[in-house]
């Protein structure tokens, strides 16, 4: 790695080939829900029986338009400074019934998408969910049902039939812990279910889920790499006190290395399964199950990274007889002096990427991985607009600068991380915070046809890219 620094400029120079680009999803920037055969998501379906659910009721039907608008975004990656994209395919779009016929449709749109990034030299990464289950396969019982598990593999062994021949790194899930926490123990996602031990059956499903659809890629024998997308957030103790570290590994363990460990050694943690098993809130593994886990490790890791987890020791016992939470086993510790992002609430701590990179390293056998999101949401970013007509998003530049170098000392320390995907490229749909925060290096205006319009961080974004690098000072 090329690492030259003089005395007032440090320079933070990454490896060569070293991916710059953005994450992003289908049904947050499509839109055309019900257009050319699509069939409606849980979101589509959440939405029409609870639109106040939503910030300012925006649901998901239109959300960026990329669907109709992909071309002029694509030239806008390439003015970004794009080298590869992350989306996701909608399993509703291209199978709309779940199993059985193929959306022709689909299938002309997702070639060309994939066809317009390679002929502008930006690799496609694709991603086959992104808690977007069809609303026919909730209706079935979603992550609950055996039956949807391999309709998904069904689904994802189309997927790499169909776009294998070009897309070369593909993802099962993006974040597939967000859906157990939000729609089976928070209430805060559609079926707004409150249940651990239904919780731990969808975590174990959608883990199996992953191995075989992992399996099926192998047995195709597609050429390129496939893995998972990880939301990892660090538990770090309030004090070095024993019961505050262990209150730390707890909230690890359920929160991080339910999924990581499994996705990459092929096994559950054996300390959790014992939490589960004392509480009797173990899912029913069946035969097949655990080597189908073990056999089927992923090639590379995305890590989405936005914020770390503070805990402390349990401060008051929890009434007899309430359901299981985590929460029952450690406080959420709020550290007086932190920084945090006011909009999404979310603390900002830059050098947890750090960790999270040594980690891997030490941990993980170093095994291949990128940063696949970390981003910042902002609301009310019009008041940055400049004479020129332009967001100037100074707040944004700084905060992926912060990271990256983290990233960069994380690199020359020997971890194994290959690019770096903000999120997003374009201001986008956000679940139930819909068009609250936004997150693009490229504006959306909802009220003037969609018109796009970069930000400054997107032209920062492309001498990032073009240098390979940044200077500071
Ligand atoms: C990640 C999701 C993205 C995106 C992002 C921003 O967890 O993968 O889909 O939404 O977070 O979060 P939010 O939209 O909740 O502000």
């Amino acid at each position: 790695m090329d690492n030259k620094t003089n005395r007032t400029s440090p320079e933070y120079r990454f490896p060569q080939g070293f991916w710059w680009g953005s994450a992003a999803s289908g049904p947050q920037t499509e839109g055309a829900a019900d257009q050319d055969g699509r069939k409606p998501s849980i979101w589509d379906y959440w939405y029409s029986i609870e639109p106040n659910c939503f910030h300012n009721d925006v649901g998901p039907e239109n959300t960026s338009n990329f669907y109709h608008m992909f071309k002029e975004d694509i030239q806008l990656m390439k003015e970004t400074g794009h080298t590869s994209f992350r989306t996701s395919i909608q399993w509703s779009r291209l199978i709309p019934d779940g199993v059985g016929d193929v959306n022709e449709k689909a299938v002309t749109f997702y070639n060309q998408v994939i066809d317009e990034l390679l002929a502008n030299d930006i690799e496609p990464f694709m991603n086959l969910y992104h808690f977007d289950m069809p609303m026919c396969m909730q209706e079935k019982g979603g992550w609950e049902s055996r039956e949807v598990i391999e309709a998904y593999v069904n689904y994802a062994a189309t997927c790499f039939r169909l776009f294998g021949d070009r897309v070369k790194h593909w993802f099962t899930f993006n974040e597939p812990i967000v859906p157990v926490e939000a729609s089976y123990l928070y209430d805060l996602h559609y079926p707004n279910v409150v249940d651990f031990k239904r919780g731990a059956t969808v975590a174990h499903h959608t883990i199996v889920a992953h191995a075989k659809a992992v399996e099926a890629f192998k047995k195709l024998n597609v050429d390129g790499k496939i893995g998972i997308i990880l939301n990892l957030t660090p538990s770090y103790p309030r004090s070095q006190d024993a019961a505050d570290v262990k209150a730390a590994h707890i909230a690890d363990l359920i929160f991080n290395r339910s999924f990581l460990d499994p996705v990459t050694k092929g096994e559950y943690p054996k300390d959790l399964i014992e939490i589960l098993k004392d509480r009797e809130l173990l899912p029913i593994v069946e035969p097949g199950d655990l080597a189908v886990i073990r056999d089927n490790p992923i090639d590379i890791l995305g890590v989405n990274y936005y914020q770390p987890r503070r805990v402390k020791a349990k401060e008051q016992s929890v009434p007899a007889g309430n359901p299981f939470m985590p929460e029952h086993l450690f406080d959420p510790y709020i550290m007086p002096g932190r920084k945090i992002n006011p909009h999404r609430g979310w603390e900002i701590c830059e050098e947890v990427i750090y960790d999270i990179m040594m980690d891997i390293r030490d941990n993980y056998g170093n095994l291949p991985f990128f940063i696949s999101e970390n981003g910042m949401g902002v609301e009310g970013e019009e008041k940055f607009r400049n004479e020129a007509g332009f967001i100037e998003d100074d707040y944004r530049i700084e905060f992926i600068q912060e990271h990256l170098k983290w990233v960069h000392k994380g690199l020359q320390e020997g971890a194994n991380c290959l690019g770096y995907h903000l999120w997003t490229f374009i201001d986008n749909w956000s679940w139930t915070n819909a068009y609250k925060n936004r997150y693009g290096l490229v504006e959306v205006d909802l009220q003037n046809n969609y018109k796009r319009t970069i930000k400054k961080s997107g032209r920062w974004y492309k001498t990032l890219a073009e240098n390979n690098g940044f200077t500071v000072g």
